[in-house]
């Protein structure tokens, strides 16, 4: 995991420091491509403690067409959590509620509560698009394996999560916008390409490359072949000024062996899997690395 180190550097070297949404304020680089092997272990950084569980439930839940937090809140996943929240925030049932206190409400109400269909919404970001383009029932995830299997040397393995049509409507545009894969010429192995347009590369990054090289991992599996790379375009590749110093102490770091992903073998769709079919062994990191999330 040398490669996602030398970004880091290589952005905080040559990055632009400029102005963000977000008002915090970036180093960026546009354009920079890492290649992670995945026949050798997993790509789940060392240089920083990382958890699997909360990734593997976001991919689960995109892989579902869920766009509402509650599944994730029900799960404890707190990482899409802020986004909603800005949006309740603004609104006129506001009245002061802390994010820890908006989110123990979407916890404990049923999923079908008003409060939580309205607030818990993030509108049609990757879940909607993956499994029901534009609304229109689309299915790209279910295209996609059917492609894999019949259709290996296809040119068109492609998901797509950017939807200009409904793009205003999502409560944060996505940030991995075009998956595209990659059967090898003696149909063993399976390869990924995720062009990102923009990155947060301590926190969103490390998170990024995992749940991807999983979805790689999750399809190879289903569709008879071994997983074999995953390729990560960037558009955007930032490091937030609140970043800086946390990522020059993980560039110290040196990084341990990859760890290996253990999926149930009995898990045959791609639709079928749950958290417990996903596990991790021999993973060894570095201690844990806080960053706080510009939203
Ligand atoms: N916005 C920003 N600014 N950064 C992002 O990485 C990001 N995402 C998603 C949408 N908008 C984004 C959300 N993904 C964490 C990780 C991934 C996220 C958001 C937040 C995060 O805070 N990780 C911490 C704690 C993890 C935990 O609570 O378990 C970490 O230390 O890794 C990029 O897709």
């Amino acid at each position: 995991m040398k490669q996602y180190l030398d970004m880091c550097q290589y952005i905080l070297e040559n990055g632009q420091d400029r102005d963000d949404r977000t008002g915090t304020g970036t180093r960026s680089v546009f354009g920079y491509q890492t290649r992670y092997d995945l026949t050798d272990g997993f790509p789940l950084l060392t240089t920083k403690k990382m958890f699997l569980r909360p990734i593997a439930e976001e991919l689960l839940w995109f892989i579902k067409g869920d766009t509402n937090i509650k599944y994730l809140v029900d799960r404890n996943v707190k990482i899409w959590n802020e986004w909603p929240y800005e949006t309740f925030k603004k609104s006129e049932d506001f009245q002061g509620e802390t994010l820890e206190e908006f989110v123990a409400k979407i916890k404990e109400l049923p999923a079908d509560d008003p409060f939580v269909v309205k607030y818990g919404e993030l509108g049609p970001v990757y879940g909607r698009q993956w499994r029901n383009f534009n609304n229109e029932g689309v299915d790209q995830v279910a295209k996609l394996v059917d492609s894999l299997k019949n259709n290996p040397f296809s040119r068109r393995h492609i998901i797509c999560a950017w939807n200009p049509a409904e793009v205003d409507e999502m409560a944060l545009p996505p940030c991995h916008a075009f998956l595209q894969f990659y059967v090898s010429s003696d149909k063993k192995y399976l390869s990924c390409q995720l062009y990102q347009r923009s990155a947060d590369t301590f926190l969103g990054v490390p998170f990024n490359i995992a749940s991807y090289a999983l979805f790689t991992s999750m399809l190879a599996q289903v569709c008879g072949y071994k997983p074999k790379e995953f390729v990560h375009t960037i558009g955007d590749a930032h490091i937030y000024k609140d970043h800086f110093d946390v990522v020059k102490e993980q560039i110290s770091r040196t990084p341990y062996p990859k760890c290996q992903l253990v999926l149930n073998p009995e898990v045959k769709s791609i639709f079928d899997f749950t958290i417990d079919d996903i596990k991790i062994e021999n993973y060894q990191s570095h201690g844990k690395l806080v960053g706080k999330v510009s939203v």
